[in-house]
């Protein structure tokens, strides 16, 4: 098989429309279907985390699914971090788990055995743990406990490229 001019520039233009794809995420922000996601460096409470990732035009991770789940396990066993905050909370009425910002049930959850346990009636929040005895599966820990938030936002199909 010989390949035409024309293929090539099919082909380079295709390269090229992969390309941009990618940069429908800002910089430090990884795509995964139809979201992109940062995973934060900076300890933080579950509500300044929640406000960490609305200043960056995003809400704490809302896990929709197992494929979803499942992308955001196979990250952290990459990362140095053991607990992570995702966007799920008690808080308003005990053990009604809503995505935060919203009046959302969570219709999927991958909670560790034994979870959520509300530990000293005080766990309110929830974390993606890493931990070896919660291997990689969701705990409610203290909202005001200091972690690294996981931050999603829309993944742009335009082309224009979000800046912030
Ligand atoms: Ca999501
Ligand atoms: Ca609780
Ligand atoms: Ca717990």
């Amino acid at each position: 098989m010989s390949l035409s001019i024309r293929n090539v520039l099919t082909i380079v233009s295709m390269l090229g429309y992969y390309a941009s794809d990618a940069k429908d995420c800002p910089d430090n922000w990884t795509v995964d279907g139809t979201s992109c996601y940062l995973f934060g460096h900076q300890k933080l409470s579950f509500f300044s985390a929640e406000s960490y990732c609305n200043q960056h035009k995003g809400h704490l991770v809302h896990i929709n699914g197992d494929q979803e789940n499942t992308f955001i396990r196979e990250h952290l066993r990459y990362m140095t971090g053991e607990r992570w905050w995702i966007g799920l909370t008690d808080d308003d009425i005990e053990n009604t788990w809503l995505w935060y910002g919203t009046n959302e049930k969570a219709e999927y959850t991958d909670w560790a055995p034994g979870q959520p346990d509300d530990n000293g009636r005080n766990e309110d929040c929830v974390e993606f743990n890493m931990a070896p005895g919660y291997g990689g599966h969701w705990n409610d820990g203290p909202c005001d406990f200091h972690t690294f938030p996981i931050c999603e936002r829309p993944f742009d199909d335009t082309d224009n490229v979000i800046v912030g």
